[in-house]
């Protein structure tokens, strides 16, 4: 079967999606991919007449188009979707986290959705369609049925992700925009469009040209405003979650990509947590990482899993970024996140990671959180002013993005108002989000001093004591806040160092 996968994100990467594609290839389907490279999150965002033209042409032979995006682009996929339909009478299927989280909404777009992992439910439509078979025997598939909303069950998981691991790179079967045009990708585009200017890593060579990937899939967290939270109750009873992929599968893939994109210089894991897993795993994954891709490495942890011992192998091998969630400090807070935070047992990582001179550590944190209070704030700004420096922080607003429990508990408060302007069109960079000027100008502070000395931890003090947060947080202070941080001095340090386009 011929299919066309559509990505209409900013991001041309979708390891899952070229994962899944890889796997339908092996099982001798014809894949293309298109990536709409768009950086626009506006809901009602109207493409270029020649762009449809120029992908008309790429899906017309397709037996099924399948859509795969995050949240903020629904807008876009929304409207693809109906122009492909006003066009051609193929069937559409929509994929990735949105479709998971939201499937009765997509359907009311899409004919077919795909809620959990896309592999064996492709798989298995497509040899449905192939055979006229029973599309209520695909797993993990809702779609439509004259007026009614088939739901099949759940897949089974999979436990051994060795089967799904290579991602798909093939310039013959990709597509990408360029300005008004969808073209075949080329090495040269894809290089421009991997290339980072800022050095983000402070590596040695100008430009930062990352390969992310992923070495497991689930998370040990099940916090309540995260993907993993939805995952673990659709997948629930139906094995386990958290699964990796053997060293020896990981290294060849980095293998086949140093060998395609020779201009690769930093691996990104982008695993919830890299660590979740004994030290031999680690040891081994250490030495073939080293003596076969030998290119400096950052990837996410929790502190659970951080040891001495794990971050020594890591650091040899060449580990030089490290993100590790704190979100909060807050207990209350922690407890509406359903995160186990311990305070002693961060402190602990963060100082075993300030062992390593030459790994910088990233902590996550979340804010313009409406229930939170000051208090809860001041507790994580004091908190981080106890981390031992250098660290980085980087700095998220909150969103209830659908199908977590926190979106199912802020709407219980009324506290969405607007859907797509709240969550489906909000930029969650936090320099975007006016709100609390004077916590985030605390952040950066706390970032930027690093309180080696007694003196700038007591003024700190001063201006994390909560009535002054109350204070120099009203809107009488904001036309102040808002010219400080917007000078463009602070907003280009703002959103080239602190604030990363990183996921919590
Ligand atoms: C790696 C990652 C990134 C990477 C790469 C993104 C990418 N497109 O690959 C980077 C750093 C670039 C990134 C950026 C962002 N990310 Co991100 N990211 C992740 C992360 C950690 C892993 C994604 C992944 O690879 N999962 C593993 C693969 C195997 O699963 P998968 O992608 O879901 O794909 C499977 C299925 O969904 C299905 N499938 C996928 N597509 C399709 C299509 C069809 C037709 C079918 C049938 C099936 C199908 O099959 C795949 C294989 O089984 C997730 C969290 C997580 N643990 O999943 C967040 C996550 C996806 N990111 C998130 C966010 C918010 C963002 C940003 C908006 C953050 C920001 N402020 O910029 C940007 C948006 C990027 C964009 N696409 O434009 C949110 C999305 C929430 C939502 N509801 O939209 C997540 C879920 C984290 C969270 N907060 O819960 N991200």
């Amino acid at each position: 079967m011929k299919i066309t996968f559509i990505d209409p994100t900013q991001s041309v990467i979708n390891y899952g999606l070229r994962a899944l594609s890889q796997y339908l290839i092996n099982a001798n389907h014809e894949v293309k991919m298109i990536f709409m490279n768009q950086s626009s999150i506006q809901y009602d965002y109207d493409y270029p007449e020649s762009i449809f033209e120029d992908l008309y042409e790429i899906v017309k032979d397709a037996d099924i188009i399948g859509i795969s995006f995050v949240s903020n682009y629904l807008g876009h996929s929304k409207s693809i979707t109906k122009k492909i339909k006003d066009k051609f009478d193929k069937p559409i299927i929509w994929g990735g986290i949105h479709a998971i989280a939201a499937p009765e909404q997509s359907l009311e777009v899409a004919d077919m959705v795909c809620v959990g992992e896309g592999e064996e439910c492709m798989l298995s439509l497509l040899e449905k369609m192939e055979t006229g078979g029973n599309l209520r025997e695909v797993p993990n598939l809702w779609f439509k049925e004259e007026d009614t909303v088939v739901c099949n069950p759940t897949a089974h998981i999979n436990p051994n992700i060795d089967d799904y691991s290579l991602p798909l790179y093939d310039n013959t079967r990709e597509f990408v925009r360029q300005g008004n045009n969808i073209v075949p990708m080329e090495d040269s585009i894809r290089k421009q469009i991997i290339g980072v200017t800022t050095n983000y890593y402070d590596i040695e060579e100008k430009n930062t040209y990352p390969y992310l990937t992923l070495a497991s899939r689930g998370c040990p967290n099940i916090c309540s405003y995260c993907c993993n939270n939805l995952f673990r109750r659709i997948y629930k009873g139906k094995g386990k979650i958290i699964r990796r992929r053997s060293n020896t599968e990981i290294i060849s893939e980095l293998e086949k990509i140093a060998r395609l994109m020779p201009y690769i210089n930093v691996i990104e894991f982008f695993d919830d947590d890299f660590c979740f897993t004994d030290e031999e795993t680690i040891s081994e994954f250490a030495r073939l990482y080293k003596q076969k891709i030998n290119l400096p490495f950052r990837c996410n942890f929790r502190p659970e899993s951080v040891t001495y011992e794990k971050l020594s192998l890591l650091s040899n091998a060449g580990l030089i970024s490290v993100e590790m969630g704190l979100q909060s400090a807050s207990a209350r807070i922690n407890r509406l996140f359903k995160r186990h935070f311990n305070k002693t047992s961060f402190m602990e990582a963060a100082r075993v990671i300030n062992k390593f001179e030459h790994i910088v550590p990233h902590y996550d944190i979340i804010v313009d959180n409406p229930f939170e209070n000051y208090e809860d704030i001041k507790q994580t700004l004091r908190f981080i002013s106890e981390l031992p420096s250098p660290y980085r922080l980087a700095v998220y607003s909150l969103t209830f993005f659908p199908g977590t429990q926190l979106y199912a508990y802020a709407k219980e408060n009324n506290l969405i108002e607007d859907e797509i302007k709240e969550i489906i069109s909000k930029k969650n960079y936090v320099q975007h989000e006016f709100k609390q000027p004077y916590i985030k100008l605390l952040l950066l502070y706390v970032r930027r001093v690093g309180f080696k000395r007694s003196v700038t931890r007591g003024i700190f003090l001063i201006l994390t004591n909560r009535l002054m947060m109350m204070i120099f947080d009203s809107f009488l202070f904001y036309p102040f806040w808002f010219i400080i941080l917007y000078t463009k001095r602070v907003f280009s340090k703002i959103q080239h160092k602190e604030i990363q386009v990183i996921p919590s």
